[in-house]
């Protein structure tokens, strides 16, 4: 069965933080974001796993799912729901002997052959992009548009994560080129106020969900 995520998803990103990741996480959690990766490029391996922990533990109660970039090893010692991999991390089944079946394993694509091999894995979600261009990534990839989520979503049933570059005004093109979901860092955590960011994505991808909870 497909994995069934958010519309929003949210890139903790450690350099895009002026405060602390888990008063950032907080915010977001109360603000009705549900899925969370932090990603943090910098950290030495225990503060990597000691800021997983507190963020682990902090986010369960709030139902928000909780993935680690980069580090199954990580991932899976701190509890996290899952583990989000690159092309340069170890592959998606090295990945699964790690961190385990039940837990959700995202692996990054920037070409329709990435894409393709990744469809042919045990990984959940695929994530494509930068779909636009990004400061947030060290020598990204190049820019893929909307147009390679256009070719790419008749081609698999997971679900298909749009990364790189989205704001608010993009969100909505990206979903109806066929992301399942946005991943967004710079746009919400550079906001004047991220938790309002935040809410805005969700009020305009998911008025349903806001319905409910309103
Ligand atoms: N890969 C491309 S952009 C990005 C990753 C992991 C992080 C989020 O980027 P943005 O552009 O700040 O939303
Ligand atoms: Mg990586």
């Amino acid at each position: 069965m497909p994995l069934v995520l958010p519309k929003l998803y949210v890139i903790l990103d450690a350099a895009l933080l002026a405060s602390s990741e888990i008063e950032m996480a907080r915010r977001l959690a109360d603000a009705g974001v549900r899925l969370i990766q932090y990603r943090n490029k910098t950290a030495a391996t225990r503060e990597l796993f000691q800021r997983s922990c507190e963020l682990s533990k902090m986010l369960k109660p709030h139902g928000v799912r909780f993935i680690v970039n980069d580090r199954p090893d990580v991932a899976y010692l701190a509890g996290a729901d899952g583990v989000h991999i690159g092309q340069e991390d170890l592959d998606v089944e090295q990945t699964r002997r790690v961190i385990g079946r039940e837990k959700c394993v995202g692996v990054s694509t920037h070409n329709l052959g990435q894409f393709q091999s990744a469809m042919t894995t045990s990984a959940d979600y695929v994530a494509v992009g930068p779909i636009h261009s990004t400061s947030t990534k060290a020598n990204p990839d190049p820019v893929v548009g909307t147009a390679l989520l256009r070719q790419v979503r008749p081609l698999t049933d997971k679900a298909i994560v749009a990364i790189g570059g989205i704001t608010l005004e993009r969100a909505a093109g990206v979903i109806e080129a066929g992301a399942d979901s946005v991943a967004v860092g710079s746009d919400i955590l550079r906001a004047a106020d991220p938790a309002k960011r935040a809410r805005q994505y969700i009020d305009l991808l998911e008025p349903a969900n806001h319905a409910a909870t309103v």
